[in-house]
């Protein structure tokens, strides 16, 4: 096996199978994340990543493959992440099915992998951040992380992105419902694709009207456009393409972009300091300590927060 200096060296000049490597590290709780991960800092934060989430069917894959399309023909080097929380795969198998990329597959300036949960969601939350993190490290210009479906997991891991852009489809997306999903918060950029189908515009319009409704918005304040797509015949793409790098430039212009990172980074160490800690408390169940505190709640001797303060302190005492 090839050790992680050369792997990070061959991932830089584009090797998909050290990329693989990689993110294959960074996934599973590899004996090496860390040195993987610290080889990797420096090398990060060149990457725009837009985050596509929507509900299945409604076109994020197409979507993706055609800003794919697009963004090479800037010259830009991409990385594609297809997250789906709710499928037990992970790895190339789901390419062919779920993300329609069979067009790029050949193209040494995309770089294209699938993630999914094996049931862990939490897990999934974790690790893919530090899969976008080995994508950028690997040069990759833009990200796209693809997330199925608008429940709390995925506005999470869609909340990772630079710039979040929720599709909707015309009969799918009706305002209420989208207001229900919490989309309206989320999102930077709004796609009603199958603009082929009947309703579109009535869906465009309602959106446009619900997202109006919002908090007063002051002047040079962001208002997240609605764009029609038909991303089957890859019609309204370049305007999609033209309210990312919009939206990326009032980012900078506003240091935008540098906050929502800076969020990120200490959500994301935030979340590993807790699992550590969870993890070095161990399990509890058993524990005398806790017992014995128990047994003064139950014969009301102390009561509840009181004898958790005790068991806080203990346990920070090692
Ligand atoms: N009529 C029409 N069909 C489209 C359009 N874009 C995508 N489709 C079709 O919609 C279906 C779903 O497209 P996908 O891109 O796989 O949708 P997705 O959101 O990635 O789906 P999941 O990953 O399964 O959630 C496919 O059959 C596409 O060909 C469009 O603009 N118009
Ligand atoms: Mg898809």
């Amino acid at each position: 096996m090839q050790d992680v200096p050369s792997l990070v060296a061959a991932a830089r000049e584009g090797r998909p199978r050290a990329v693989a490597r990689l993110i294959s590290l960074v996934e599973g709780a590899s004996p090496q994340l860390r040195e993987v991960m610290a080889a990797l800092a420096p090398l990060t934060g060149g990457a725009y990543v837009v985050g596509l989430t929507g509900s299945p069917g409604v076109g994020k894959s197409t979507t993706t493959s055609a800003l794919v399309g697009a963004f090479r023909r800037q010259g830009r080097r991409v990385g594609v992440l297809a997250v789906d929380p709710s499928s037990p795969f992970s790895g190339g198998a789901l390419l062919g099915d779920r993300v329609r990329m069979s067009d790029h597959a050949s193209d040494p300036g995309v770089y294209i992998r699938s993630m999914a949960t094996r049931g862990h969601l939490g897990g999934l939350a974790r690790a893919a951040p530090q899969a976008v993190r080995v994508l950028d490290a690997a040069g990759c210009d833009v990200v796209l992380v693809e997330t199925v479906g608008v429940g709390q997991s995925e506005v999470e891991i869609a909340s990772q992105a630079d710039t979040s852009v929720v599709l909707l489809a015309p009969g799918m997306g009706d305002g209420i419902q989208a207001a229900k999903a919490g989309i309206l918060e989320i999102g930077d950029v709004y796609v009603v694709n199958k603009a082929d189908r009947e309703g579109a515009d009535a869906t465009a319009r309602e959106l446009n009207h619900m997202l109006g409704l919002g908090e007063a918005r002051g002047p040079g304040d962001w208002r997240p456009p609605v764009v029609r797509t038909v991303a089957a015949r890859g019609e309204g793409i370049d305007e999609v393409v033209e309210a990312l790098e919009k939206h990326r430039a009032w980012m900078e212009g506003r240091g935008v972009l540098a906050a929502r990172r800076r969020a990120r980074a200490a959500r994301e160490v935030e979340t590993l300091a807790v699992m550590a800690l969870r993890e070095r408390i161990g399990d509890l169940g058993g524990d005398r300590r806790l017992d014995a505190l128990a047994d003064r709640i139950v014969s009301g001797d102390l009561d509840p927060y009181g004898a958790a303060d005790f068991l806080v302190e203990a346990l920070a005492d090692g």
